[in-house]
């Protein structure tokens, strides 16, 4: 297991700082979403490899399921080039929300409903991508995300579903415990369920914080993780309270233990 973070920089200066600081509190890896990437890839990594830090994952397009057919298309063309970028700086997956917001596709039925034109159009898009992401060994990752940032992949059986209709093994689900504490019934269940489909792991607490300071119980949840076998990446994706360093020390402290105890 290695601990990351995912936080937004308004700088390469700012990174930079804030990099040597997530080195100094005992952060393994960053993640890094498209603020970072604008930065530029092949600098900040140089920065990252130079501090011992390693790049978890990347985010994708998030345009996969655009209603615009031409950006459906460049999404689909970004992701084939960052599975590439992936490979290169040996970042284990790459992150897709399928779409965010509410459903914007027409009600077909009888023929078809909204979700099934999701659900297939999503399905397709997909096994354009995995042939690329088994290639270069790096997983494509789908995050459900809560009903009020998503109508469509909520929770992780959802994902399972898509998982299996693509029938790749390159294909994984990335659940992320602030998403899951409000969607799923039982957090240990939804990751038992995963199984091998899970393939990175978001950490928040209840109230979006680090961990540790929310009521969020983080240690029946690794239990289960370790129960399917999950060894892989516990990325810190949240607001930090009061001094970011302090926080941040005893967030990572504390996901260790929690991990250890598990
Ligand atoms: C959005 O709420 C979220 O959890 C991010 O990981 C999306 O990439
Ligand atoms: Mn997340």
């Amino acid at each position: 297991m290695q601990v990351g973070i995912r936080v937004g920089y308004a700088s390469l200066e700012d990174f930079e700082e804030k990099v040597r600081l997530f080195q100094r509190c005992g952060v393994e890896a960053v993640e890094l979403g498209h603020d970072a990437l604008g930065l530029g890839l092949p600098k900040v990594q140089g920065m990252l490899h130079d501090l011992g830090l390693s790049v978890s994952a990347i985010v994708g397009s998030i345009l996969l399921l655009s209603t615009n057919r031409a950006e459906r298309e460049a999404g689909v063309a970004t992701d084939l080039q960052r599975l590439k970028a992936c490979q290169e700086i040996g970042a284990s997956g790459l992150i897709e929300v399928p779409i965010f917001g509410a459903n914007p596709y027409p009600d077909m039925s009888p023929i078809v409903d909204r979700w099934e034109v999701e659900r297939d159009l999503l399905v397709a898009q997909c096994k354009r991508i995995t042939p690329k992401a088994e290639e270069v060994g790096v997983n494509l990752l789908l995050e459900p995300l809560n009903r009020y940032e998503t109508h469509f992949l909520n929770r992780v059986d959802q994902a399972v579903d898509i998982i299996e209709r693509v029938g790749s093994s390159a294909l994984k689900v990335m659940p992320d415990f602030f998403h899951m504490s409000i969607e799923e019934a039982s957090i240990p269940d939804a990751f038992l369920l995963g199984g091998d489909h899970v393939g990175y792991v978001h950490l928040a607490d209840s109230n979006r914080k680090q961990p540790g300071v929310g009521h969020t119980d983080f240690r029946s949840g690794f239990t289960a993780l370790k129960e399917i076998g999950y060894d892989g990446y516990l990325v810190m994706e949240c607001g930090f309270e009061g001094d970011l360093e302090e926080s941040l020390r005893s967030a990572v402290e504390f996901v260790r233990s929690e991990w250890a105890a598990a």
